[in-house]
């Protein structure tokens, strides 16, 4: 019989400090356990152990320094042993949509020889079915200890928001998955020392499919509203004005159209379900197929107005792939103005307050009013707040293709 979690008597080792691990890491940290993070990036490790963060997502700065600060946060390159595991690595696609799993292979064979009987080892980066039995159990898991019995393993899948990270973390309800009955049961104790949402349980497969259900879900919404868009446009009616109506209705419930579906999750987890039953996901790969085609349409048409300007100067707002945020991963903001470079379509005028130079140096980034000031196009293509400020005075003043919908 394990005893119950206490956490300031518990320590735990979160593998990968990016943006789950970290708000994880913070969060636990508040709440009494010792939590060495760990990342491959020393300059990732320095800076946190400074006190300083990496990343942009709202009260993370404050939440870090005060657990770093008070000794409960430290950071280095190596896991240490611990009571339990948190795996947090990135889990993206290789170019024909395949899974790569090396950095999950990767941080279960570092734990493995830090793991110790009692071990509660769990994997929160979103996979595949059956990478949790397949390839984190086999790795992590030294010979001799038995799962279920010596050590725990279990997948809970984050499913937190960026930009609502260190609310989701510890409100939504969690999934927790088991290998084993005692290991479901095992997460299910750990999660409720932090989670006041419901902690439900179930097998390590069904909860990592629960996941990828979810953004495929979302994934095929927004497909249907990037669907309507197009057909909007042939017909020369307002896609907002047929989705505000549409949606009176009350069974109704359309999203809201784009430039296409980014960030590291949407646009990438409904493929392992595609890529694991290729026969039977046809319409999730369809969503899939429409929003990634939506920033060529973007980038055709603003070609075509750009065509009417003998020198034309577009600017384009945004580059992260939603608003108030800085995430450039998967961006189709970001995707919409190579995709423009490349066909030298005009001069390009590129703002995003939330990116910073460091970060990205593909192109200069301009501030708001001289992007404002000299355009002679004006593109939305991320909704950050300072865009939807922006004076319609100084809109009707320029050609505007506005791809959010928020200045209408
Ligand atoms: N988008 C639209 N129209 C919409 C809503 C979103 O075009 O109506 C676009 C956004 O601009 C963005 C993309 O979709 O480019 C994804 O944005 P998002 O806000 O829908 O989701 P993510 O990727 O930031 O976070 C999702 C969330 N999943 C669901 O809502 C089902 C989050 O809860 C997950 O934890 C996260 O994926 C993840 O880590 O998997």
């Amino acid at each position: 019989m394990q005893k119950a979690i206490n956490p300031t008597e518990t320590t735990v080792c979160v593998m990968g400090l990016g943006y789950i691990g970290l708000p994880t890491a913070s969060v636990l940290a508040t709440k009494g356990y010792q939590v060495f993070g760990v990342d491959v990036r020393t300059d990732v490790v320095d800076t946190i152990n400074q006190g300083k963060i990496h990343i942009e997502e709202p009260d993370l700065d404050m939440l870090v320094r005060s657990a770093v600060n008070s000794g409960q946060l430290k950071a280095g390159t190596k896991p240490q042993p611990a009571d339990i595991f948190i795996i947090c690595v990135p889990t993206p696609n290789r170019e024909d949509h395949s899974p790569d799993l090396s950095y999950v292979e990767h941080a279960s064979k570092a734990i493995q020889p830090v793991v110790r009987e009692g071990n509660l080892i769990v994997l929160e980066s979103t996979s595949p079915p059956k990478t949790t039995d397949e390839i984190v159990l086999p790795l992590a898991v030294p010979d001799g200890l038995t799962v279920g019995e010596h050590v725990y393993v279990a997948h809970c899948p984050e499913r937190v928001l960026p930009g609502r990270i260190l609310l989701e973390v510890v409100q939504n309800d969690r999934v927790v998955g088991g290998v084993t009955a005692a290991c479901g049961q095992r997460a299910q104790e750990f999660y409720e020392t932090f989670v006041t949402g419901d902690v439900l349980v179930t097998n390590s497969v069904a909860a990592e499919v629960t996941k990828l259900v979810e953004n495929s879900y979302r994934d095929v919404n927004i497909a249907f509203a990037n669907e309507l868009s197009l057909m909007a446009d042939e017909l020369e009616i307002d896609v907002w004005e047929l989705i505000e109506l549409a949606n009176r209705h009350p069974r109704v419930n359309i999203l809201s159209p784009g430039p296409g579906v980014g960030g590291h999750c949407i646009s990438v987890d409904p493929w392992f379900l595609v890529h694991c039953l290729p026969n039977l996901t046809k319409l999730i790969r369809t969503a899939r197929e429409v929003n990634d085609s939506k920033p060529h349409h973007v980038v055709a048409h603003v070609a075509e107005l750009a065509s009417k300007f003998g020198s034309p100067r577009i600017g384009c707002l945004g580059l992260a792939y939603k608003a108030n945020v800085d995430d450039l991963r998967e961006s189709p903001s970001l995707e919409i103005v190579r995709g423009l470079k490349d066909q030298s379509v005009g001069e390009l005028l590129v703002c995003d307050p939330h990116v910073r130079s460091e970060q990205f140096n593909e192109f200069p980034l301009l501030p708001l009013d001289q992007v404002l000031e000299e355009s002679h196009i004006l593109v939305l293509l991320t909704d950050h707040r300072q865009f939807r400020k922006i004076p319609r005075r100084t809109l009707q003043e320029r050609v505007v293709v506005d791809t959010r919908g928020v200045w209408r």
